[in-house]
């Protein structure tokens, strides 16, 4: 009689997965804020697209208002890592708000790529989600000068003055290969398209696709942590699928995974977005273990140094608390 072995049960845990150097320097902005000056500090809209970060934060003593007008004359507001327009700004000195800005580096990159190529006269297209905060960020720098696209039927819609004098940029945390297939519908309309100086892709959602590419072939579930608004967390869903894994479902927490999901299933994708804390994942393993896959090869792709220092506004006050040397 032949012996019968166990099925294998085994996860691959993606790295790089979880915070990238903005959003650690966005989640920390507000904590030192929190201790430097005491609750409440107002934040203008989700510091970063994460439920846990979010209520977290919360009960600390952070207020989440989705408008600068509903911040206090006066008081303190931080701008999330997803960037604001000038527009913003505006209103803000306004109304004298002291203003933290926690705008991703990487994305005020995009802000002044758009301001000079407006500035020279070039028509932009901007390629990202209509109605995502980068995205209005963006625009908002260069209202006249930018065209948002965020479908391949949008392409056609596209109208240029000189159409030699057009660039493409865009948000931050989409799908690089959806991405490059709509710059290509965009390069047989204008065949002369300037490209962006520099990736506007950022190094952390580019990395995060790529290691979700190589493990999905080999994965029956790929499970992402995120939330639902989360552009660069939903992306790594899609792009699971798209790579060969069987099934792919995002989830906030652990108790989200319905079990009927790990049914004759052997080995587990698991990521999750550049939002998202790590002991969320951990949580996640966890469950995963009570459940037979205790097995955890860590699979890399890619390693990740970048960190941002804290705002400039921040690091000011936090150097006036140090005490002189004697
Ligand atoms: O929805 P996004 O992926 O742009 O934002 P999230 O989840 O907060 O991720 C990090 C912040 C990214 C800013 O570029
Ligand atoms: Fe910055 Fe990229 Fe992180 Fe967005 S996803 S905060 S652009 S590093």
């Amino acid at each position: 009689m032949g012996s019968v072995t166990a099925p294998i049960r085994r996860v691959l845990l993606a790295a790089p997965r979880g915070y990238c150097a903005g959003v650690d320097r966005a989640v920390v902005t507000v904590e030192k804020a929190l201790e430097q000056y005491g609750a409440p500090v107002y934040v203008r809209k989700e510091i970063v697209h994460n439920k846990h970060v979010v209520a977290t934060l919360q009960k600390r003593g952070a207020i989440f208002v989705d408008q600068t007008d509903e911040v206090p004359e006066g008081a303190l507001v931080v701008f999330s890592a997803h960037g604001v327009s000038p527009a913003v700004h505006a209103e803000a000195a306004d109304r004298d708000l002291r203003v933290i800005d926690a705008t991703c580096p990487l994305v005020t990159k995009v802000h002044k790529e758009a301001v000079r190529f407006a500035n020279e006269g070039y028509d932009i297209v901007l390629i990202g989600h209509k109605g995502h905060e980068e995205v209005e960020g963006t625009y908002g720098e260069a209202p006249d000068a930018i065209q948002i696209v965020d479908t391949p039927a949008d392409v056609e819609a596209v109208q240029v003055a000189d159409p030699e004098k057009v660039i493409w940029l865009s948000q931050t945390t989409l799908s690089v290969d959806e991405t490059l297939s709509t710059v290509g519908l965009l390069q047989k309309r204008f065949p002369l398209m300037t490209s962006p100086p520099s990736d506007d892709i950022c190094y952390a959602t580019q990395n995060r696709q790529e290691v979700v590419k190589q493990i999905a072939p080999d994965c029956d579930l790929v499970l992402v942590v995120g939330s639902r608004n989360s552009s660069n967390s939903v992306r790594l869903v899609e792009v699971a699928l798209q790579a060969g894994a069987r099934t792919s479902y995002l989830v906030d927490f652990a108790h989200e995974v319905d079990e009927a999901w790990l049914d004759g299933v052997s080995t587990i994708g698991v990521t999750s977005g550049a939002s998202v804390p790590e002991e969320l994942v951990e949580g996640l393993l966890d469950w995963l273990a009570e459940r037979g896959f205790g097995d955890v090869e860590v699979f890399t792709a890619a390693k990740e140094t970048l960190t941002f220092s804290l705002p400039k506004e921040l690091r000011r006050d936090l150097r006036a608390e140090v005490p002189a040397a004697r």
